[in-house]
């Protein structure tokens, strides 16, 4: 504060005023305010004053500080970054992001689908993985999810699916999930989301962290070179730390430990230069090809096997900055899939097509005008202009007459403004070789759309067995959810025995109910090779970057076996987290005293990748009698982690009920390398899975 004077708070007591030269609190207007803890009252105990503009003006800013939240996609998280293209792909795209070498700046939203924006970061649900380009020729806003397929092929059926996944609509839960009546009578009586539903019910819907999972553009895309020739591309994203996925009672459990898990995780990545990279890859094929498939290439519920059409990489994406503000940036982006660039361009896919319209009306209602644009965030970076004006919330002050085109102001001396360019400009490709099929308007679907079950069945035989079990577990789980609609479950395993007899058995096993008769399928399901590249488990990577180590320890530790440990892990590009019952640490062996980084009760071990005890005798006794140590390991054993353990902490182990297998190992370089992974080959012996 400028001026000397002195404020006084509730209490009557003095508050401490900024120095002269710390930049003056002022209302909105600029005027600079004296007061900040007291509202302008009649007498000192009488009624406050209309007149006192700057209590109103603070009340009713903080009123409307809630923007309506995103209908799908509430709870997201962003980070900066930019992308480098690293490939000549000159031939296929002449777009200016993938010229080799070139570095655009991006931002990326990774969100969950169903919850709101408050809702936790680990339900069973797709994420969203939302990429702004901001290129020299305009923003590309390449708005995908870690799944390839999606649950409809027509986007006039979107309202309906999200109606049901959502909470229901009279008692306003779940939140956060589709384990619940509505959502599996629409997806029973929804055939075409059967591929999705294979993908959502494996633990690709459990992403370990945001850094872990691939994304996906989804539908068929095309690009273009600069001689106009369109070829098909499908993008892909694949994450530098390979895929890895949490399983279902760890996903629960992290919840309860953490709102936040996969928010903090990114933040903190980032925050500590570990930056979060991502390879862009693409499949590109023709018309030839497409005409050859099983599957119509613009269905949405199709993806095309790697094994068919390699994925080609043509650049890098690294995210390297968080936000400096959450609500001006990862709040207010606002993603558009009609933001594309010269060189790329859309294909008729119906679900795609859908969603050209709604993206851009859901800004208007979200972020409540049309010059939404112009926020920061949403801004392209390269020069922009033309003769739009106006609006709510119109930041820009062009100067002139010029609000309208043609015009021959500039004859005049007068600014003309911008005019179209047709060699720069973007333009719709023509039809590579009558893909886009004209005729009569209809309302129907291509023939090809009505094979629902084949790439289920791809996908599903696609697994290991023990992501199989995940997969037939995860529906009997959910479908064990559905309260009130007895005839769900029996109509959805009807579907699932045109997917898998083997998996349509389990799943009725696992509910107790008998097997129904099959579902007719509108087009019967044929057998296709099986493809390595779905499988999380095929494409998980052994090591320890980007993965976290929790280290129990009490007092009376070994301080050398301790301190190695950490060197270890951290030689190894993980994170070591010290954990004790006491945040302050504990004397070791040598007197030596080490602070924790977590508290036993607020830190178990689900937060970690794998799990070490370093404990004395006396400091494993004393862990006996806590449940939450005795939890920490059982926790770890049950989500198939390694844990390395010294001899003395063998009774804790015993108490947790751990059995001796290759994951359990001495605190030393062998559990280094066994934390690398995880044992699903354990798993069996230690839960039903269905
Ligand atoms: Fe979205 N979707 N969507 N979606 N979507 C939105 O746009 C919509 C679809 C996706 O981080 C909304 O700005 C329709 C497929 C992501 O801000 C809304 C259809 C895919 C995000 C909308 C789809 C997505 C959204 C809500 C069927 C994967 C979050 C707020 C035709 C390829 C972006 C908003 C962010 C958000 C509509 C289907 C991905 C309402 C109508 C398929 C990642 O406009």
């Amino acid at each position: 504060m400028s001026n000397g004077a002195t404020n006084h708070g509730a209490g009557g007591e003095p508050h401490q005023q900024a120095s002269g030269d710390e930049q003056v609190l002022t209302t909105n207007h600029g005027v600079p305010v004296s007061d900040n803890q007291n509202s302008l009252k009649s007498g000192r105990r009488g009624p406050t004053l209309l007149e006192d503009f700057v209590l109103r003006e603070k009340i009713f800013h903080f009123d409307h500080e809630r923007i309506p939240e995103r209908i799908v996609h509430a709870r997201g998280s962003g980070a900066h970054g930019f992308f480098e293209a690293t490939a000549d792909i000159s031939e296929l795209s002449k777009a200016a992001v993938f010229k080799k070498g070139e570095k655009t700046e991006v931002f990326v939203r990774f969100s969950t689908v169903a919850g709101g924006a408050g809702s936790v970061d680990t339900p069973r649900d797709v994420r969203g993985f939302a990429v702004k380009f901001y290129t020299t020729e305009g923003n590309w806003d390449l708005v995908g999810n870690n799944i390839p397929v999606f649950f409809i092929q027509d986007a006039i059926k979107f309202p309906d699916l999200v109606h049901a996944v959502k909470m229901e609509a009279d008692r306003a839960y779940p939140q956060a999930g589709s384990a619940h009546d509505t959502f599996w009578d629409w997806a029973s009586l929804m055939p075409e989301s059967t591929h999705m539903l294979m993908w959502a019910m494996s633990d690709r819907t459990l992403p370990r962290s945001f850094r872990m999972m691939e994304g996906f553009g989804v539908h068929t895309f095309k690009l273009v070179n600069a001689d106009g020739h369109a070829s098909f591309v499908k993008l892909h994203w694949k994450p530098r730390l390979g895929l890895q996925s949490t399983i279902w009672d760890e996903a629960l459990k992290l919840q309860a430990a953490d709102n936040d898990y996969q928010r903090r995780d990114l933040w903190e990545a980032i925050d500590t230069g570990a930056f979060p990279q991502w390879d862009l890859g693409i499949q590109v094929f023709d018309q030839a090809f497409a005409e050859a498939q099983p599957y119509d290439v613009l269905d949405a519920t199709k993806l095309i096997p790697e094994e068919d059409v390699p994925v080609r990489i043509v650049g890098t994406l690294t995210l390297n900055r968080n936000p400096d503000n959450f609500f001006a940036e990862t709040e207010q982006v606002a993603f558009l899939p009609t933001n594309i660039v010269p060189g790329i361009d859309f294909t008729n896919d119906p679900l795609l097509q859908g969603r050209l319209f709604s993206y851009l009306d859901t800004q208007n209602s979200r972020l409540g005008t049309t010059n939404f644009h112009q926020i920061p965030i949403n801004a392209p970076r390269c020069p922009f202009g033309n003769f739009q004006r106006d609006g709510k919330m119109q930041t820009q002050v062009p100067k002139g007459r010029a609000n309208y085109e043609p015009n021959s102001l500039a004859a005049h001396g007068e600014e003309g403004g911008p005019r179209e360019s047709r060699d720069r400009g973007f333009r719709t490709v023509t039809a590579p070789s009558g893909s886009d099929e004209q005729g009569e308007k209809l309302r129907v679907r291509a023939e090809l759309f009505a094979d629902h079950y084949s790439q289920a069945r791809l996908f599903y035989r696609s697994q290991t067995p023990a992501e199989q079990a995940h997969i037939a577990s995860s529906f009997v789980f959910e479908l064990s959810k559905v309260g009130l609609l007895d005839q769900v479950p029996p109509r959805m395993v009807a579907n699932l025995r045109n997917v898998d007899e083997d998996l349509a058995r389990r799943v009725a096993d696992g509910l107790g109910i008998d097997l129904p008769e099959k579902a007719p399928a509108a087009r019967e399901p044929v057998d296709l090779p099986s493809s390595g590249a779905l499988s999380i488990h095929k494409n998980m990577k052994e090591t320890l970057d980007g993965r976290a180590v929790g280290i129990l320890f009490a007092e009376g530790s070994d301080a050398s076996t301790l301190d190695s440990l950490v060197a270890a892990v951290e030689a190894e590009g993980g994170k070591a987290v010290l954990v004790s019952p006491k945040v302050n640490g504990a004397p070791l062996s040598d007197g030596s005293k080490r602070k924790a980084d977590g508290q036993l009760a607020g830190t178990p071990s689900q937060l970690f990748d794998a799990v070490a005890v370093v404990v004395s005798e006396d400091g494993c006794a004393a862990l006996l009698k806590e449940a939450a140590a005795v939890q920490f390991v059982m926790d770890a054993f049950g989500h198939l982690k390694a844990i390395g353990a010294s001899a003395e902490a063998q009774p804790l182990l015993d108490k947790a009920g751990v059995q001796k297998d290759e994951g359990v190992t001495t605190p030393d370089g062998s559990f280094v390398s066994a934390a690398k992974r995880r044992f699903y080959d354990r798993e069996p012996a230690i839960r039903m899975l269905a």
